[in-house]
């Protein structure tokens, strides 16, 4: 099923028209009504009216997450309060918070990109499906929610928390579709088995997991412990919220809502754009946003474009799942390394746990990284040189995915933390 074939599935010549007409559009409206952009383009002599190909975006300047808090609160919008009917703001986990806004009409059409992602993982009308993100400032809830009812679902508003109680409604509403967190997804798994649940008891049949990196691996894990279809879906406070792009049930890379936003991935060193198909930085430039348009957003999310057509039919170009931020790369002896390659190899070895920790200390201006990693009871407790073996073999697993050697330490089951959210897995104690 597509939700909106008639967009879904536009020829690319198509899309790129309709991309120019918006474009053309929202250069000209940020031009009139956010200070911040008229100005730039006063600066650079920029006519907006005179904009006839996407290409000549490449000539203005980015707007980062520093030019949104410098504008802090309502400086980026481009309507008046009047006619913002919601307001969500970004996690602020770097940081200080930005604070983004929505028409009616923006609202309409979020509810509307989600919809479409729900129904490309699979989901329908006949669904029960459990809200498990924050409702609240973070845009995943209610974007979720909204998605959801759009699509004539079930919405089960339950939020984040409470994993007993998420696991005793699954069972007695009957959900068949959870969005969460994966790492959420993951807790619930585990609690599902102190509580002595069997998943293959409930009627869950579809996972939509996103707002955090992970990895392919992990996708494995929750699929087959939760017995479902487990899809990626992305987005950012910033650009929107979740619906910016989600997988279909390929499962293989997320598509972008193209007719809605514009994506470039560049090279984040030369800010150029990387060979098609090459690793970059995403930067999103809005193409209907009325309340809060940006033009050229650093996501500082690292991607690549999937080339080849996808067999679903839609025609949405294809990025693969985000590797992490580019905040969130270690630099090991000079060798770049992202938490979710860590994770890839934990959760093959034999043994471990899927729960990870990585403790980054700065030694000699270099990064230093410690593994935690929870091991199976029997493991833990064994002897000293089973434990001794069982370290070596990880160092060595990791030594050879990543290209360079971290230290490993092992620790007794459900001695990490586990996350309702986002999980932050990463313990910086370097001074920078
Ligand atoms: O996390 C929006 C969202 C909610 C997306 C629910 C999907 C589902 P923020 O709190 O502003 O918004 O965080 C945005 O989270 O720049 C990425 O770094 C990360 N992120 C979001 N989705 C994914 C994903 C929401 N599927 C930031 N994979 C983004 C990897 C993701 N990272």
């Amino acid at each position: 099923m597509i939700w909106d074939h008639g967009k879904e599935t536009m020829a690319r010549g198509d899309i790129v028209r309709l991309q120019l007409e918006r474009l053309r559009t929202t250069l000209g409206r940020v031009a009139i009504h956010v200070p911040f952009y008229r100005n730039r383009f006063k600066d650079l002599g920029f006519d907006p009216s005179t904009f006839e190909s996407i290409d000549t975006l490449r000539e203005l300047p980015f707007t980062t997450k520093q030019d949104l808090r410098d504008n802090y609160p309502y400086g980026m919008f481009a309507v008046p309060l009047r006619e913002v009917v919601r307001i969500h703001s970004s996690s602020g986990t770097t940081g200080m918070a930005t604070v983004v806004g929505y028409t009616r009409r923006d609202v309409e059409v979020w509810s509307n990109l989600v919809a479409r992602i729900l129904t490309s993982a699979g989901v329908g009308a006949e669904d029960v499906i459990q809200i498990a993100f924050g409702y609240g400032l973070f845009t995943g809830g209610f974007g979720l929610h909204y998605g959801a009812e759009k699509l004539g679902a079930s919405v089960i508003p339950i939020s984040a928390g409470n994993t007993r109680r998420q696991i005793q409604i699954m069972q007695d509403f009957k959900t068949t579709a959870l969005v969460c967190t994966p790492s959420y997804a993951l807790k619930m798994a585990d609690v599902m088995m102190d509580v002595g649940v069997n998943p293959s008891g409930l009627s869950l049949k579809y996972g939509l997991f996103g707002a955090e990196p992970w990895s392919e691996k992990m996708r494995e894990e929750i699929s087959d412990r939760l017995g479902i279809i487990a899809t990626d879906n992305y987005g950012l406070s910033e650009v929107m919220g979740p619906g910016v792009a989600g997988e279909c049930q390929e499962c293989n890379g997320l598509h972008v809502n193209e007719d809605h936003f514009l994506f470039e991935i560049l090279n984040p060193d030369t800010l150029e754009p990387v060979k098609p198909g090459d690793v970059g930085e995403l930067v999103i430039t809005t193409l209907t946003k009325e309340a809060f348009p940006v033009i050229r957003y650093r996501t500082r999310d690292l991607t690549r474009q999937i080339l080849e057509p996808c067999p679903c039919g839609r025609t949405f170009a294809r990025i693969q799942r985000i590797m992490g931020r580019s905040d969130d790369m270690l630099i090991i002896k000079g060798v770049n390394v992202f938490p979710t390659q860590i994770e890839s190899v934990l959760f093959d070895i034999e043994g471990t746990q899927p729960h990870y920790n990585l403790i980054v200390e700065r030694e000699n201006n270099e990064d230093k990284v410690t593994v935690l990693v929870e091991v199976v009871e029997s493991i833990f407790f064994d002897q000293m040189k089973k434990q001794r073996t069982m370290v070596d073999t990880i160092k060595k697993r990791l030594a050879s995915e990543l290209g360079v050697g971290v230290n490993v330490k092992l620790v007794e089951e459900r001695s990490l933390e586990r996350y309702n959210g986002k999980s932050s897995r990463v313990i910086d104690k370097r001074e920078l």
